[in-house]
């Protein structure tokens, strides 16, 4: 059974604390349980003052067995940071723009050549996504077409190569769609005029959907995942068409990547959880234990206080 932990962002101190709270224990080093095991949701790197241990807690939990990863789009915004573009001398395959240094700014100051040279090669290694008996993991969208695109696209490769970096990441790469709805979420364009400033004050005029609900009735307003928006105008087919709705049927989902702002955490749907209570931004860091439910409990959301 597992133990699923949200976006850590280099917060060291809550991650030892969640662990313990869940009776983790160190042994030789490695953070275990007799019997259960963690799936971290990505989004190890950036934002926090604890980088270096946050790589030093999970990727051992990971190369041992004791936990399962997938990847968060700031793990492969750092390789493609660094990944020199193919056809643009002296470019990266993420441009070197000052937004995009700003984001991963604490990374960079914080690790060495040698320690970053090392999670890049670790970041490699992680899987999208997660499909097990009776749960499925991913950063932030399970969308069953765009995972099928990219199950193709990677089979016969065990880890994320040049190539593939460069097809999901280059805006005109064949994979830069399937990978943004997966480690990103589905988005949305706002009706003309309507605008918003998103948590690091860039304007937005677009915003993530609620894609695991049907877009049946909702508005701009209501369909939008997390930002406040405005507008009680009805979506329009367009958007509608795009849903591809999570039936609650289907294997529970756990994801992050949504900087949920609650002093409790709170399911999404019966079988949609999201474990990312912006310890980045002031919020907790967040678990949800998992005993084998199809339909899924409040009461499993662990916090560590
Ligand atoms: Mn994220």
């Amino acid at each position: 059974m597992y133990d699923l932990i949200g976006d850590i962002h280099g917060h060291a101190q809550p991650l030892m604390a969640l662990l313990e709270k869940l009776d983790y224990r160190q042994q030789d080093g490695v953070y275990q349980h007799p019997e259960r095991k963690v799936i971290f949701l990505g989004d190890f790197v950036d934002r926090g003052p604890q980088i270096r241990e946050v790589l030093e807690i999970v990727r051992p939990m990971v190369q041992t067995g004791v936990a399962l990863a997938v990847m968060g789009n700031h793990e492969l915004n750092t390789l493609a940071f660094h990944l020199p573009h193919p056809d643009r001398p002296g470019e990266y395959v993420r441009q070197h723009t000052p937004k995009n240094e700003k984001q991963c700014q604490q990374t960079l100051q914080q690790l060495s050549d040698s320690q970053l040279a090392d999670a890049l090669d670790w970041f490699r290694t992680l899987p999208m996504w997660l499909d097990l008996d009776g749960l499925r993991a991913v950063h932030a969208c399970w969308d069953p077409v765009e995972i099928d695109h990219l199950q193709q696209a990677f089979a016969g490769e065990s880890q994320l190569t040049d190539r593939l970096i460069q097809a999901a990441c280059l805006p005109e790469g064949e994979l830069f769609h399937p990978v943004e709805v997966v480690l990103k979420g589905k988005e949305m364009a706002l009706p003309e005029g309507i605008q918003f400033a998103d948590k690091d004050g860039n304007v937005r005029t677009k915003t993530r959907m609620r894609w695991y609900l049907s877009p049946e009735g909702h508005t701009y307003g209501s369909y939008a995942m997390t930002d406040p928006i405005a507008c009680d105008l009805p979506l329009p087919a367009s958007i509608a068409a795009k849903a591809r709705p999570y039936e609650a049927t289907e294997k529970p989902v756990f994801v992050g990547h949504y900087w949920l702002k609650k002093d409790t955490p709170q399911l999404l749907s019966s079988n949609v959880a999201c474990l990312d209570y912006s310890v980045a931004k002031g919020g907790f860091l967040c678990a949800y234990r998992w005993s084998g439910e199809q339909v899924l409990g409040d009461a499993n959301f662990v916090v560590a206080t």
